[in-house]
């Protein structure tokens, strides 16, 4: 009787790990996850290797980012420990931002469980600073910068997802693309030619956005940051790299009591690189 009742409970427990197994993966897959990406940004992103969203954040959100972010970066003792790096703070919730998820899991995986954020920090600019230094382009086999289109979708690596927090003018500052350098054939990346990353050399597209902009590109795209030029206002934007779960680019940085005090979906992103079949 005892072994029965053992081997009854054995039963059961297995039949509600399937079903919590079977269900993370349904979930993780149902159609109205990723799928709200429109047709239209899709064939953008694949021809141009990079997405603008305009004002995906409201004023007084992008006042709120803006604002911790000066603090971080020019009183961090005002702040607790876990708040002085990013992605603590009131940008935590941005890690998950449903626009963001949407691209990520229509140009990463369709899977969540398979996205990583590896990175993420603030850049600061004022007039005259940065400098111009395109890299990256062309096809690869390094599985970081990958861009491949398989089975009518896109599978990329690294993504950068840049939030503006103000206002970029066309010309003035913001990251600069070669649009559809990231399937070249030539090897733009290892031969880079003068006249081809020549910010003058009329390959290179720019943009402009008001603050709480969303740019995402692919790290395979050939790219630059820009000197700026916008007398109006610094250029604050945070920078996040995104990754498939597989492959790590960066070397990790983040500090681990950051790490520890953001939500559990959130802590997710920032699990090491293995496959999340290993955590069932
Ligand atoms: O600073 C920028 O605008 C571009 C940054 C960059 O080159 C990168 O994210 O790889």
């Amino acid at each position: 009787m005892k072994n029965l009742n053992q081997l009854k409970k054995k039963i059961t427990n297995k039949a509600r790990k399937a079903t919590k197994k079977v269900t993370k993966v349904v979930t993780n897959r149902s159609p109205g996850r990723g799928q709200s990406m429109s047709e239209h940004d899709k064939i953008v992103f694949d021809l141009k290797g990079y997405l603008i969203k305009p004002a995906v954040l409201s004023e007084s959100e992008v006042k709120v980012l803006r604002d911790f972010v000066l603090r971080q970066k020019n009183e961090p003792e005002s702040l607790a420990p876990h708040e002085r790096q990013l992605p603590g703070g009131p940008f935590a919730d941005l890690i998950d931002h449903p626009v963001v998820m949407d691209i990520l899991l229509n140009v990463i995986d369709p899977d969540i469980e398979k996205i990583r954020l590896e990175n993420v920090f603030l850049s600061y600019r004022e007039m005259g600073e940065s400098e111009w230094q395109p890299h990256a382009g062309g096809q690869t086999t390094n599985p970081n910068y990958a861009y491949n289109f398989h089975d009518r979708r896109i599978y990329a690596g690294m993504t950068r997802v840049v939030w503006e927090l103000t206002e970029v003018q066309q010309d003035k500052g913001g990251t600069c693309f070669i649009p559809g350098s990231h399937k070249a054939n030539y090897n733009i990346r290892t031969n880079p030619l003068a006249s081809i990353d020549a910010r003058d050399s009329g390959l290179w597209e720019s943009y402009s956005c008001p603050p709480g902009s969303l740019v995402v590109f692919s790290e395979a795209v050939r790219h630059s940051g820009d000197i700026w030029r916008n007398p109006h206002n610094p250029r604050i934007a945070i920078f996040c790299a995104y990754n498939h779960i597989n492959v790590r680019h960066h070397k990790p940085n983040i500090a681990p009591e950051v790490i520890e005090k953001l939500a559990p979906k959130h802590q997710r992103f920032f699990r090491d690189v293995y496959h999340p079949l290993f955590d069932r």
